[in-house]
């Protein structure tokens, strides 16, 4: 194999990564034995790996590149700001251009009356500032037992020690002994494999009633605050059942509680409005956003506050003993607001809207028809499918959960396709610019790898459902 670019041959980076790089949630072992896949380049939709193989990024990253690769524009921002003033910080009664613009442009941008903004390096970040916000602004309105933040099984709202703390991934809590104190968990509106008999409608409603419960046991003056994301992203594209969020939503307004949403994955466009808020009809006292405010061209990540909130805690909090080296950097808002610009500009939320997610929709639900697919779903441009043993009794494979998962996974990369697996269920969140024709490039593509995941299931035997 020739190599297209200035960067080693294959080989020798993947000796080299093996040698001296931990990647985030692998295997080292594992993935030194077989060696890392290298990316080089990027464009729109597709990357190029070392080898110079075509992929379609059906994740756009990791759910982050919503404007597509490659975009001059972003990379003019980001060299102006550089030659301008490339670092000065927010702390010590200092500001620059490009955070305050970026401020009171997510302001415009926000739903209702989030307008005062927090800025971080990530969504982790952005998270931890959150239970230290809100715990503060309990304790600044005289409630300090108000500490208890309430989130939810499957989960995932970061990596740090907050982060992983709120997220409901019984892995990461294995690891380094959290949750953190006073975080609870209830459980997830994911009807597909834990809705039983219920119907969705039903099932929404009784998981959405598990919050009411949670704080009626732990005490509503102990309870600080809800945290979920519209649609679980990292967990498996979890859409809950329409009677949940109105339930939520309900049972903030009737309980003095404050309400987070975190809109790391969902924000931008990804649910087919700016903010899964939107999609979901939530009235959030605190968003949380990362990864699609730059497109993932810059790490950054921001709180948003409604002014309920941000006035409690500006006329009574004094001090807030918190802030990050690269808050508001402003390399990175010249990029987010560039990122803005050309998702307004270009209008790319609404053809996601209007053209796009409805074509991808149709397709994409056709997938139910295959012999794996138990179930088809999908939000905007965030989908799942199922891949079960036995479809009419809904049940999973024999094999340990995330084989099949695996499996597929390879075979989609083998085909030119990159789509995750999360236990047995493969999903999709592709850049929001995808074209039709990529949309029906991408289903083409699935479609043989999940024929050819079938006939490797059972030439491998493992066409067995559990018991
Ligand atoms: N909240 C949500 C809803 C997220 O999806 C974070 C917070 C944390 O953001 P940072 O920028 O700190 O990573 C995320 C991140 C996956 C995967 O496997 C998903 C995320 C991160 C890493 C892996 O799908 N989401």
């Amino acid at each position: 194999m020739h190599t297209l670019d200035n960067h080693l041959p294959t080989a020798d980076l993947q000796a080299l990564d093996a040698a001296h790089h931990l990647h985030p949630f692998t295997d080292s072992a594992e993935l030194n034995d077989k060696g890392t896949r290298v990316i080089t380049r990027a464009d729109g939709v597709y990357l190029t790996d070392s080898d110079g193989k075509r992929l379609l990024d059906a994740m756009a990253g990791l759910w982050c590149v919503n404007i597509g690769y490659g975009r001059v524009e972003l990379a003019d921002a980001a060299r102006r700001q550089m030659l301008q003033i490339p670092y000065y910080n927010t702390f010590f009664q200092t500001a620059h251009p490009p955070v305050i613009e970026l401020a009171a442009g997510l302001a415009d941008l926000a739903p209702g009356d989030l307008n005062r903004v927090f800025f971080a390096g990530s969504g982790s970040e952005a998270n931890d500032t959150n239970i230290r916000m809100v715990r503060h602004y309990w304790a600044s309105l005289d409630k300090p037992e108000k500490t208890v933040i309430i989130s939810r099984e499957n989960a995932y709202h970061g990596s740090t020690l907050g982060g992983a703390s709120l997220g409901g991934m019984r892995a990461m809590h294995a690891q380094g002994g959290l949750p953190i104190a006073n975080i609870e968990h209830i459980r997830q509106p994911y009807w597909y494999r834990e809705g039983g008999d219920m119907s969705p409608a039903e099932f929404g409603l009784a998981r959405a009633r598990e919050l009411e419960q949670a704080i009626a046991r732990i005490g509503e003056d102990r309870v600080a605050a809800f945290i979920a994301e519209p649609v679980q992203g990292a967990g498996g594209v979890i859409i809950p059942p329409d009677s949940y969020w109105p339930e939520i939503q309900r049972i903030c307004d009737e309980h003095e509680i404050l309400l987070i949403v975190d809109e790391v994955i969902c924000g931008f466009g990804r649910t087919g409005k700016w903010f899964g808020s939107q999609t979901y009809d939530i009235r959030p006292d605190i968003i949380t956003l990362a990864k699609g405010l730059s497109s993932g061209y810059q790490p950054i990540g921001a709180s948003i506050l409604s002014d309920r909130v941000a006035d409690g805690f500006i006329a009574h909090g004094g001090e807030f003993a918190h802030g990050y080296t690269y808050s508001g950097h402003p390399v990175a808002c010249a990029v987010a607001l560039e990122n803005i610009r050309i998702l307004r500009e270009e209008r790319i939320v609404e053809t996601v809207a209007d053209q796009t997610a409805p074509h991808l929709r149709e397709k994409w639900l056709q997938l139910a028809d295959h012999p794996l697919i138990g179930e088809a779903r999908i939000a905007g441009m965030m989908g799942a499918i199922e891949l079960v043993a036995d479809k009419a009794g809904r049940r999973p494979f024999e094999a340990s959960e995330g084989t099949i998962g695996l499996m597929c996974r390879e075979h989609c990369f083998a085909n030119g396709l990159v789509m995750r697996h999360v236990g047995d269920k493969m999903i999709i969140s592709p850049p929001l610019v995808i074209s039709k024709a990529e949309i029906d490039e991408l289903l083409v593509l699935a479609l043989k790898s999940l024929d050819d995941t079938l006939r490797d299931i059972h030439d491998k035997g493992l066409m067995k459902a559990a018991a």
